[in-house]
């Protein structure tokens, strides 16, 4: 039986003010080709499947249509979809009953009272798997958990419960192979700088994989935006986003997993996504004078893009001349870009990494997450420069945002 994860699609989502619907498009139809040239018999999304909870119309469509377009391309495939904390857990559910008779699965939420309901068992016409569907899980998810303890449980041990209620639940079904999903921060994940909206910025909730147990044939994970096993086990995995969520990601090698259960094993091999639309900071490395930059701008041959790709520049924050928008701006006409600003970079004196900068356009601000926004208002203040940020203040910012994230404003 051949599965193919993916995750982390974020449709809907908006790349600096530009849509990438287009974008989106591109890889859905690259997706249904590559369901039908790999024989795939079944096809995971492990969570972060929109943007936001409430997605533009035009997401929900996309996805539809790519779940109606791929069944007719391969009407034996099979599809399972969990929620992740992008989603709505009930948007997500809505669809249920339609999508059932395309043999796609939805599961939204998490019961502790009624864990079989994230336990699917899926029979394709090349074998049988158990899947345990687990969505992202908020910290209300778990909270019945709690009437049986003395102790409230801390929401690491929640989650355990969780999966070992999941994973006990499948092992009461008729023997086949296992495969557990999830939308987890797994410890000792990589995480991108500055667009995983998540609980662990501060690294405390990140989850053990030992969760999981030795049980499942496969574990697939979404959540972290970059590809990679989880725990050393090539058997646990992080497919990654399809595309770059943010600058900082635009080197990753972007992929999904082509995961063949068989009798003597499993086998797992990344599938590279073609590059869609290229994400692109001028220049790469050092900020360069303005009539450099400029020049470099109009230096960009463009003509093989299929799609405008993204293009943000660096200016150095030395460079005084104020007339820096409209020298660039000229330097940008007519070249078919999608541009996502002009970043104002300090080089810090007191900083090993190079790549270690501070932003300064300020309608950019919300492309930072809380704790380097905080680093650097620390930085900034004459009466606080060159202090660490205080252990308390950064624990007290990772419970806001985990209240927040837990009644889903953020
Ligand atoms: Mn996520």
């Amino acid at each position: 039986m051949k599965v193919l994860h993916t995750s982390d699609w974020h449709l809907g989502q908006q790349f600096y003010e530009h849509s990438r619907f287009d974008e989106h498009q591109a890889f859905l139809a690259w997706l249904t080709d590559t369901l039908v040239s790999e024989k795939i018999d079944l096809l995971l999304v492990a969570g972060d499947i929109y943007h936001t909870a409430t997605p533009p119309a035009s997401a929900e469509n996309q996805l539809y249509q790519f779940i109606k377009t791929t069944k007719q391309h391969c009407p034996d495939l099979h599809i399972v979809i969990i929620a992740g904390n992008h989603d709505s857990a009930n948007r997500i559910m809505a669809a249920k009953p339609l999508l059932a008779q395309f043999d796609t699965y939805v599961v939204g939420r998490f019961d502790s009272n009624a864990p079989h309901e994230v336990v699917l068992p899926i029979s394709t016409k090349n074998g049988d798997a158990n899947v345990v569907a687990m969505p992202f899980l908020r910290s209300s998810d778990l909270s019945s958990y709690n009437r049986q303890q003395e102790q409230p449980l801390t929401y690491n041990q929640g989650v355990a419960l969780a999966y070992k209620d999941a994973l006990q639940t499948a092992s009461e079904l008729p023997s086949a192979p296992l495969i557990a999903m999830g939308h987890l921060h797994a410890k000792g994940g990589d995480i991108s700088s500055d667009s995983e909206r998540n609980l662990v910025i501060g690294g405390e909730d990140a989850i053990s994989a030992s969760i999981f147990t030795d049980q499942p044939d496969y574990v697939a994970l979404g959540h972290l935006h970059k590809a990679q096993s989880v725990a050393k086990k090539e058997t646990i995995r992080y497919s990654g986003t399809p595309m770059p969520m943010s600058f900082s990601e635009r080197r990753y090698q972007h992929q999904v997993v082509i995961v063949e259960l068989t009798d003597s094993g499993t086998s797992v091999n990344p599938l590279y996504i073609p590059s869609f639309c290229k994400v692109m900071l001028l220049p790469e490395k050092d900020c360069v004078p303005l009539n450099e930059l400029c020049e470099l701008i109009k230096q960009l041959d463009l003509t093989d893009e299929d799609l405008a790709p993204y293009l943000r520049v660096k200016l150095s924050a030395h460079d005084t001349d104020t007339t820096f928008r409209e020298q660039i701006e000229q330097a940008l006409e007519g070249k078919q870009v999608k541009f996502c600003g002009i970043e104002r970079v300090r080089q810090q004196s007191n900083q090993q990494d190079d790549e270690q900068t501070l932003f300064e356009d300020v309608s950019q601000i919300e492309a930072l997450n809380p704790h380097s926004l905080l680093e650097q208002a620390f930085a900034n203040n004459k009466d606080m420069a060159g202090q660490a940020v205080p252990k308390e203040l950064e624990s007290l910012l990772s419970q806001v945002i985990d209240e927040l994230n837990a009644e889903d404003l953020l």
